[in-house]
């Protein structure tokens, strides 16, 4: 568990480093996961991150990875391998095999890590909002200095959930972090067709909760945002929202031909891609070559093949008798205070 508490306002050279490796490590993940989709050897629904990995990245670099606690949407690998999910369980989960972090049974959109404090990936829009309110009212009657950190995107706000959630977080002042990924589409809505309010921060005000919005696609302002985020909900003051202005560079989900949105638009999103920013501005600094850069990526393209597809690959699927044994918590052997039960 992560003992920091505060993080400092600005990334050092080591984090911008860090966060580019990771970043790029996410986008190649994933981009494995299409091939693999493609390929069969996903099922399911899958919907991928790529072009929004800055504000995962920004944000959980901000708090306490495996002390704090995180909850997003059905778009969650990124977030849970950024708060310490093994990229190989993840990839095992997509894949359904046993092996994976919800023993294959959840699949892409139910990505869980209790012991990263990872709380989910939840496939139903603005289901997160009201379980990160109680998460984090948990952490306020046990006086706990952790928080709550829960991602949605845009579309999610039209959800009664997000209003009686935050509402009750501010009449109770819980320790709870909404940040919204914005990025602009709900599946193939544009957001001026959906929402009234586009500007997702002006909304909160209704409930007196503070709200900034930033690029989400320069990771050094979200985490520069997140950090004063965090320090506003660990310090007691109650609820923070962080809206994030940023684009997914793929369809809704795999099964969307992302034909509504024009290419002009989405060029100028790609022109703002959060890895090749951060990687241009550490070369020009001479923190990095191009190089360097190139090296980075042939070595994460190499361990994601012969560690984390290998992984998946080779683990066996669930066993059939595994069908029964998880379809309630009780029948949970491992889970504390279970009453036991299927063995
Ligand atoms: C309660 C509920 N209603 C509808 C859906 C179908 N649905 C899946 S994703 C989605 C759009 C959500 O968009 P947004 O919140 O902006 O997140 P993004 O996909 O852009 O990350 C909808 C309507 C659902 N999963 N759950
Ligand atoms: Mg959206």
């Amino acid at each position: 568990m992560n003992a920091k508490v505060q993080a400092s306002k600005k990334l050092s050279l080591e984090q911008k480093k860090r966060l580019l490796e990771e970043m790029l490590f996410a986008r190649r993940f994933e981009e494995r996961c299409y091939e693999a989709y493609v390929e069969r050897k996903i099922g399911g629904f899958l919907h991928l991150y790529s072009g929004e990995e800055a504000c995962a990245h920004g944000v959980i670099e901000a708090a306490n990875p495996g002390s704090d606690y995180v909850l997003t949407s059905y778009r969650d690998h990124v977030h849970a391998i950024k708060c310490g999910v093994d990229p190989k369980a993840v990839m095992a989960e997509l894949y359904a095999k046993v092996t994976g972090c919800c023993k294959g049974l959840g699949g892409s959109m139910h990505i869980f890590g209790v012991e990263n404090r990872f709380m989910g990936g939840y496939a139903l829009v603005g289901g997160p909002f009201p379980l990160a309110a109680g998460i984090a009212k948990g952490i306020q009657m046990k006086k706990g200095k952790e928080i709550c950190i829960c991602f949605l995107g845009d579309a999610a706000n039209n959800q009664g959930t997000f209003h009686e959630s935050l509402n009750m977080a501010k009449l109770w002042n819980l320790p709870v972090l909404y940040v919204c990924e914005n990025n602009l589409y709900g599946i193939g809505t544009r957001i001026d067709r959906s929402t009234a309010v586009v500007d997702q921060y002006k909304r909160v005000s209704a409930y007196n909760i503070p709200s900034t919005q930033v690029d989400g696609q320069d990771v050094e302002i979200v985490y520069e945002a997140a950090v004063e985020a965090v320090e506003h909900v660990r310090s007691g003051k109650g609820p923070y929202f962080l809206e994030l202005m940023t684009y997914r560079y793929r369809g809704h989900s795999m099964s969307d031909s992302n034909a509504y949105r024009p290419k002009s638009e989405e060029r100028i999103w790609s022109d703002r891609d959060p890895i090749i920013m951060l990687r241009d501005r550490l070369v020009e600094a001479k923190e990095m070559t191009i190089e360097d850069y190139k090296k980075m990526d042939n070595q994460i393209l190499d361990q994601i093949e012969s560690e984390v597809i290998k992984f998946a690959e080779e683990s066996p699927e669930p066993p059939l008798e595994m069908l029964e044994k998880y379809v309630l918590v009780e029948n949970d052997p491992w889970v504390k205070g279970g009453r036991g039960g299927v063995n």
